[in-house]
């Protein structure tokens, strides 16, 4: 059958009816990837959900299909969000898709390249403010209290309700839910849609059994770990550098009822683990995405995980989006040379490559 989103997939968990006006860029259906060399370093059976597969190259997408039909089902004409990156590309994707406004506010000089050019070619109005995300998602809020913009932050239910699906095709990819479910947090809308999924699959007899729920967030940026606001959040992974996280109660319950764990990694670990998925795996995800698989190294470390356990990893962005960390904050960069044969081959021998 061909794949028309996750509406299409999954419209009986979601709220939608014949009347509501289908946005999607045919979303979801993501690649879990079993990954045998981290699975023998680690010492656990690990799956990557490769989200950066998704049309605008981030989970995003499976929410805002959700929030933007609501949105237009109710007749809104223009939506809003503030975003580390990613939910403001998503968002300008799906209003262009949508034929409406799109007004993102993101904190200045803190969002990766890739996503930055994803919003303003899909045409949105972006606007950076001297601050960082928590500020700009309280702007956010006032504002779209009082004018008519929709809200499209994991405030907004819809958006939980999209995202959930991630868990439905976890569950169904697997022919079960894994034992542990691996993630980023942020603003933690993630966690707590994933958590609903399992639970709403469970109930419909369509999983038996639920995982626990790992949460891992940046040391710099640690306020669910650490118990306390962090007023100025840092981390080198950008896309979950935020401080005040709106779901911060949910993710709270979601860690408490699947008897799961929240833990920090710090920007060292997060890079580890960044080039250790590209180089072990083949994958290449953003920094946020990579501090999930730097908590499972960290966990695995201290024989957590009983053997033969199933682990799905959320690798929730592309790494093309964020290239600047790769070549500049890791120093990668090429070898040059002159355009000869013997040059070439004089590095070859140095480098041990013949
Ligand atoms: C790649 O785009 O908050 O805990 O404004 O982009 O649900 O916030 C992004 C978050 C993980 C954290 N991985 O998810 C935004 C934004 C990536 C992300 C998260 C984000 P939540």
């Amino acid at each position: 059958m061909t794949w028309r989103g996750v509406i299409d997939a999954y419209r009986s968990f979601l709220p939608i009816s014949g009347q509501t006006p289908v946005v999607t860029l045919y979303e979801g259906n993501t690649l879990l990837l079993p990954a045998p060399r981290l699975a023998t370093q680690f010492g656990v059976d690990i799956y990557l959900k490769f989200e950066g597969q998704h049309p605008t190259g981030s989970f995003k997408d499976r929410g805002m299909t959700v929030a933007v039909s609501k949105a237009v089902e109710n007749g809104s004409q223009a939506i809003m969000c503030a975003s580390t990156g990613n939910t403001s590309a998503s968002a300008a994707a799906y209003a262009a898709r949508a034929g409406i406004k799109c007004v993102v506010l993101v904190p200045a000089g803190y969002v990766a390249l890739g996503k930055l050019a994803q919003a303003l070619i899909y045409g949105a109005e972006v606007i950076a403010i001297h601050g960082n995300f928590d500020a700009a998602l309280k702007l956010v809020r006032q504002i779209t209290e009082s004018y008519p913009l929709t809200l499209v932050n994991s405030l907004n239910p819809h958006r939980i309700e999209g995202q959930k699906t991630a868990a439905f095709e976890v569950c169904d990819q697997l022919g079960s839910a894994p034992d542990y479910l691996a993630l980023p947090v942020g603003n933690a809308g993630n966690i707590t849609a994933y958590w609903k999924g399992f639970q709403e699959y469970r109930e419909a007899g369509r999983s038996d059994s639920l995982p626990q729920m790992l949460g891992f967030q940046a040391a710099g940026a640690a306020p669910i770990v650490d118990g306390r606001l962090v007023p100025e959040p840092r981390t080198v992974a950008t896309a979950i550098r935020i401080g005040n996280p709106a779901s911060w109660q949910k993710a709270v319950q979601a860690l408490e009822e699947s008897h799961g764990r929240i833990e920090k990694v710090t920007d060292e670990e997060i890079i580890e683990a960044y080039k250790m998925v590209a180089r072990l795996e083949g994958l290449f995800v953003e920094p946020a995405s990579a501090a999930a698989l730097a908590g499972v190294a960290k966990l695995a470390k201290t024989g957590f995980f009983p053997p033969g356990s199933r682990l799905v990893c959320i690798m929730t962005g592309h790494g093309l989006k964020d290239p600047d960390t790769t070549l500049n904050t890791c120093k990668l960069q090429p070898r040059v040379v002159p355009g000869e044969q013997q040059a070439v081959m004089e590095l070859l021998h140095d480098l041990n490559v013949i």
